[in-house]
């Protein structure tokens, strides 16, 4: 168990990072050192790059420095204005990247299931201002992409997805990537896949590949063109070469990930009051996040478990509390009304994601499981 403590006590954390290997890892910065080449484009970044869109099944990826950046970029690329569909019910950043973009956020109501955005709400949410629609593929569920399209296409606005959880997810052996205008990745150190901090840009066009690589380097397209008002949101050579060799390692993690969240489920099927999220049909999953639903049936509220958890080592998190619509910058929205949004307001409330990640020790889960069911 001790590879799964932190250094000091006996905390079990949410996430932990999978790292290269260090001696493998040591050998690319000796070739940074040597070619003193350290961003914008360099050796690794190319590789990287290329290498990355072969893994993942896409035909264009750009690399950014977080995932945030390359949110904002995203909706920079389309050109989006006024106001974007989007969900409450998810990680701070998603809306943000649109306040950073003077547009404005409309909430509109999750599935009860996934806590996705919930296709059937959206049109109701149309005004003539809306110009796109920005879901997220919570814990990496993927969203009703069929439906988000068409919805879209009758209405001429553009999709982005926050596809942050989402990395090398399938549905029926497409990757998920693949479906709307953009989508949007991170590879921050909580991440399935982790370059430190990272995210990236996938589309599907040679054109719009070129405008995204262009914003992310303050829109420069030659030594003295500046063709938009860019910004600087460049991966460095130092996270490319170690992605290049998280990529090389990433195999079998995504298995080991799944034998968690399976052994997650057995144990606790019978536990009244405890909902988990079962597999989609046709969908690869990439097990990135373990939440559990606390209803009204188990003895204890969501956050009287949350503590007691914590007071036995146990850091789950509270991903996604509060929504985003709860937080000062947005809460004056109208679509920020509980009332507009009554299953994210439900969802926000009952949720904990508890440990899951590639070295967690079934008996680790065994003793949360413990603690889990000695109260119900
Ligand atoms: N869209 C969505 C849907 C997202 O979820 C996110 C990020 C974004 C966009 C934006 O992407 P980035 O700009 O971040 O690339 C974390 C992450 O910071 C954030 O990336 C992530 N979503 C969010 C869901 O979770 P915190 O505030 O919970 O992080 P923190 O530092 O409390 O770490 C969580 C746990 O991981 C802790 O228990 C400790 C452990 N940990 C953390 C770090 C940083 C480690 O073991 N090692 C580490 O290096 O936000």
């Amino acid at each position: 168990m001790k590879n799964n403590k932190t250094k000091n006590n006996d905390v079990i954390l949410v996430s932990r990072p999978t790292l290269p290997d260090l001696n493998e890892f040591v050998k690319s910065l000796e070739i940074i050192w040597e070619r003193k080449w350290l961003t914008n484009n360099g050796e690794f970044h190319r590789e990287f790059e290329s290498e990355l869109a072969k893994f993942l099944g896409v035909k264009y990826i750009s690399l950014f420095s977080n995932g945030t950046l390359a949110l904002i970029s995203a909706l920079q690329t389309l050109r989006i204005t006024g106001e974007v569909i989007t969900t409450p019910y998810s990680f701070v950043a998603t809306t943000h990247a649109l306040h950073w973009n003077g547009i404005k956020p409309v909430f509109v109501d999750v599935d009860p299931v996934y806590g996705n955005l919930d296709p059937t709400k959206i049109e109701a949410a149309i005004t003539p201002r809306t110009t796109a629609i920005l879901p997220v593929h919570v814990y990496g569920n993927p969203c009703n992409v069929k439906e988000v399209g068409q919805i879209a296409d009758i209405y001429g606005l553009k999709v982005i997805y926050d596809a942050a959880h989402a990395f090398n997810v399938k549905i029926n052996n497409t990757p998920i990537l693949n479906y709307g205008d953009l989508s949007v990745l991170s590879f921050h150190a909580t991440k399935t896949f982790n370059t430190i901090e990272g995210g990236a840009i996938v589309c599907n066009d040679e054109k719009t590949k070129m405008r995204i690589d262009y914003l992310k380097n303050f829109g420069f397209a030659g030594e003295t063109t500046v063709v938009a008002p860019g910004i600087n949101a460049k991966m460095n050579e130092i996270q490319a070469a170690y992605g290049l060799l998280q990529l090389k390692s990433f195999e079998g993690l995504t298995e080991k990930r799944k034998k968690m969240a399976n052994h997650y489920k057995k144990l606790l099927k019978d536990i009244k009051g405890i909902r988990v999220l079962n597999d989609m049909e046709n969908v690869e999953h990439n097990y990135s996040y373990f939440p559990i639903f606390v209803d009204k049936s188990y003895p204890l509220e969501r956050d009287a478990l949350y503590a007691l958890l914590k007071e036995n080592g146990i850091h789950g998190r509270r991903y996604f509390y509060p929504l985003i619509s709860e937080f000062p910058t947005y809460k004056g929205l109208s679509s920020s009304n509980p009332e507009n949004i009554p299953i994210a307001s439900k969802m926000t409330n009952q949720v904990i994601c508890l440990p899951i990640y590639p070295d967690l020790e079934l008996e680790v889960i065994e003793k949360i499981v413990t603690i889990i069911k000695n109260s119900s």
